[in-house]
């Protein structure tokens, strides 16, 4: 699938960021494109800018983009709002309507960039990123959602970045992520919502900035091999197709992606022997095999970038309410035999009941690797739920607070004020 990319604010421009970097590993050792771009084949050499042609960092702070290793600050990769208005350099400073403000006011600006260098009319989607806690992502993600749907016709998915924790009694980042949900949630064109929670893979150990990182290169490797899976030319690699068109087809409303990883023991050299012949996707799976299979399943679904299971009434399971589901098995062909692969596809509609499944192989990242890339996809009934709601509650309870406490200041001052009413005036 070869995406446009949008990463608004600081948070959504690092991972677009990551995106850039991951585009030219893909293209330098799989010969796989995921980003949108002018050139083909040979012609491109190894970290041509053509290769990241596609993504683009939009900020009101000039500050926020010094950050960025791989996007270049140009005029055709970075998109600097609000110059007009006293922003430069500074950010929305957490006032996420300012961030959703300077996003329309120019959105003539925002839009046209992306169409003279963004090369759209190659994306199969355009993917916007945006923290929700901040200002200037979580203001604009929603309004930059609309205007490319608007302008291009394209699927246009966003990915939006919960808050650590640390930051649930901070009350502008509750009120910024509450009101970021509901406008992209609720009020705007996006065909799908990727939902990723800091929380979920912060590591209390490391510095901030270790953190950003390590999550930032965790959020992106998820969607590595579900991109490339349908842009892979070399017949080596084709394994059941899973391309952009069903992709599309499945992404809808609130979704979740998760990813495991497991090493695969070096094969004896007989039976390596013996996978040399027939085909290999038909030779029985070990047990062995069968369970590490089944163990980098169960671990994708726990590790999905934000918790949105249930539990079961009558069994106690933690299941998931989704509309849709996408399993991708990647490993070596003797790796993703049938027998492994129908298990996944069993696990899958026995833990989303009744959801609409699509699965594929991919031939993966190295011979002694396997990984399981699961999709959750119009995510109903869940933690998900209950998370969202209880931003609401927060941010409303916090915008009466806000309030009581700005009327009580109003009202001590006003109380001074007649204290002081018979001194003369200068
Ligand atoms: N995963 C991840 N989260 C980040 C990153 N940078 C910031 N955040 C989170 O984003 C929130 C802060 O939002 P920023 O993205 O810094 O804000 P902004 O969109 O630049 O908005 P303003 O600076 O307020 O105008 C906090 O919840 C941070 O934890 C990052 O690189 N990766
Ligand atoms: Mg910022």
């Amino acid at each position: 699938m070869k995406l446009v990319i949008v990463g608004c604010g600081q948070g959504g421009g690092n991972i677009a960021d990551e995106f850039a970097r991951m585009a030219y590993w893909l293209w330098e050792n799989r010969k796989v494109r995921i980003i949108t771009g002018d050139k083909e084949g040979s012609n491109i050499r190894k970290k041509d800018p053509d290769i990241i042609k596609g993504i683009f960092a939009l900020n009101l702070g000039k500050g926020d983009m010094y950050g960025l290793e791989n996007i270049p600050q140009t005029e055709d990769h970075s998109i600097l709002l609000g110059a007009a208005d006293n922003f430069r350099g500074r950010g929305a400073g957490k006032v996420n309507q300012d961030g959703a403000e300077q996003a329309k006011k120019e959105s003539k600006k925002i839009v046209g960039t992306i169409r003279e260098y963004g090369n759209v009319y190659s994306a199969d989607a355009i993917l916007v990123i945006a923290s929700t806690a901040g200002g200037t992502g979580s203001g604009s993600v929603g309004v930059i959602v609309d205007m490319l749907k608007d302008e291009f016709k394209k699927p246009v998915y966003a990915m939006l970045v919960l808050p650590f924790r640390s930051d649930y009694d901070d009350a502008d980042s509750v009120v910024n992520t509450a009101t970021c949900l509901k406008r992209v949630l609720e009020n705007s064109k996006a065909d799908a919502v990727f939902i990723i929670d800091n929380e979920r893979f912060v590591r209390k150990s490391d510095s901030m900035k270790v953190n950003y990182l390590l999550i930032n290169r965790r959020i992106v490797d998820s969607f590595m091999d579900i991109l490339s899976v349908g842009e892979e030319t070399g017949v080596n690699y084709i394994g059941e197709v899973l391309d952009a068109n069903d992709l599309i087809r499945v992404l809808k409303g609130h979704t979740a992606i998760g990813v495991s990883f497991k090493d695969v023991p070096p094969r004896p050299k007989e039976k390596a022997g013996i996978f040399g012949r027939g085909n290999p996707r038909h030779i029985s799976a070990t047990q062995a095999q069968i369970e590490r299979a089944r163990n980098a399943v169960d671990e994708a679904l726990g590790e999905l970038s934000v918790g949105c299971d249930f539990t079961h009434k009558d069994s106690g399971l933690a299941l998931y309410d989704a509309g849709g589901v996408i399993g991708l098995f990647s490993g070596p062909a003797e790796e993703a035999t049938e027998e492994i692969i129908s298990m996944m596809d069993s696990v899958l509609a026995e833990k989303v009941p009744d959801a609409k499944r699509r699965k594929g192989t991919y031939p993966g990242r190295s011979s002694n690797t396997i990984g399981v890339t699961v999709i959750l996809t119009d995510i109903g009934e869940g933690a998900l739920m209950d998370q969202v709601k209880w931003f609401y509650e927060e941010a409303l309870k916090y915008k009466d607070k806000i309030n009581e406490r700005s009327a009580k200041r109003k009202d001590n001052w006003g109380s001074v004020k007649r204290v002081g009413e018979d001194l003369p005036s200068l």
